[in-house]
């Protein structure tokens, strides 16, 4: 095994501690850089000699370019994740997400690192889609900076392939959830909003009628694709979809919930939110194609980890 670090931008964060602990445990070498905006430094193991914490941010291109050093292949997982956030501030969000993926490829270029995974997300097909299983040639609709941002990402990922042999590995996550994932916004994934409200024992608002749909994909699951995108010879060219393409509703997420925990918190529905996809499930058969996916963590199993059961 090469010595030489993966460096995870973002591996402070919710995502990317789950990958920082998977390449420790086979005996890799990390190198995280994170500007611990929503990241923590709780959710590294810093006692681990094979791991070193950058603090500091990718819109800066310097930063970026020692980060690389020596490195065998990239993770670029750093970005806002809140898509609030980027339409209250789409100018400091696109510092972070879009920026931050320029100075990475560049980084690349100038230092010969080919291989890099690269956190989309399933906002780049908008509305589009919805209701049937969503794959990847989807026309896509970019709805808010976020999207945008991830897709511009996206191309330029594809101009480096093209133009300087990079090698990336582009995924469009689903709903992914589990340990860690910070429920204090309320624009965080649901899953962590209702269970951290689950064990306190605080009132949980649904959204309209329960009845819309997610594809939820546990950390651990996804994490196991990404080992793999890191190792594989050659990697196939295009955006891989992330989901299970299984539709579970929020009143069935309650139930299950019920289930692990033993009993729910007072739940009240209230008016659906504004531009609220109804239903969103992947197409996943090129991820299943690409990738080896053994059967996926029982949603309840993801729970009761979650929930520390
Ligand atoms: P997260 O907020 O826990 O992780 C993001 C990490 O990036 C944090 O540690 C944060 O401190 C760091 N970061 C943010 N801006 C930075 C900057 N400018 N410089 C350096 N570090 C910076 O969120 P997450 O859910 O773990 O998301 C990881 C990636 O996956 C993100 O790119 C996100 O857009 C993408 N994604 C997540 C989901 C999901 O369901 N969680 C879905 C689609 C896409
Ligand atoms: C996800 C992503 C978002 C974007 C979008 C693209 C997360 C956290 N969000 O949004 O970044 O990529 O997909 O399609 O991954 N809800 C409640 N009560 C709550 C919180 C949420 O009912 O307290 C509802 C919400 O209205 C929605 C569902 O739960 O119907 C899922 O919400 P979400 O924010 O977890 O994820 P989503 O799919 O809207």
């Amino acid at each position: 095994m090469s010595d030489a670090p993966i460096l995870i931008t973002g591996g402070a964060g919710f995502i990317g501690s789950h990958l920082v602990d998977a390449l420790l445990a086979q005996g890799h070498a990390v190198r995280v850089l994170d500007n611990l905006s929503t990241g923590k430094r709780s959710n590294l193991p810093l006692d681990n000699p094979r791991l070193t914490l950058l603090e500091g941010d990718v819109a800066d291109a310097a930063l970026v370019a020692r980060a690389m050093q020596g490195c065998r292949a990239v993770a670029h997982l750093a970005a806002v994740a809140s898509v609030q956030a980027s339409v209250d501030d789409p100018v400091a969000t696109h510092q972070s997400n879009f920026v931050g993926t320029l100075n990475v490829c560049e980084a690349m270029r100038t230092q010969g690192v080919k291989r890099v995974l690269f956190a989309s997300s399933a906002a780049v097909y908008g509305n589009n889609g919805e209701g049937a299983a969503i794959d990847e040639d989807t026309a896509k609709a970019p709805l808010t900076p976020y999207a945008v941002d991830k897709l511009a990402s996206e191309q330029y990922l594809d101009f480096y392939r093209r133009q300087h042999g990079l090698e990336p590995a582009v995924f469009r996550f689903f709903n992914i959830f589990g340990p860690r994932q910070d429920p204090s916004s309320p624009y965080s994934g649901v899953i962590s909003i209702f269970t951290e409200r689950a064990q306190a024992g605080l009132p949980i608002t649904v959204f309209g009628d329960g009845e819309q749909t997610r594809d939820f994909v546990y950390v651990g699951d996804l994490v196991h694709v990404l080992l793999q995108a890191l190792e594989l010879p050659t990697l196939a060219v295009g955006p891989v979809n992330v989901g299970l393409s299984r539709a579970t509703s929020l009143n069935q997420l309650l139930a299950l919930i019920r289930q692990v925990t033993g009993s729910l918190p007072e739940v009240s529905y209230g008016a659906a939110r504004a531009g609220d996809i109804k239903h969103s499930r992947a197409n996943n058969l090129r991820l299943l194609e690409r990738f080896a996916f053994a059967e996926p963590t029982p949603m309840a199993e993801g729970l009761a980890r979650l929930l520390g059961r």
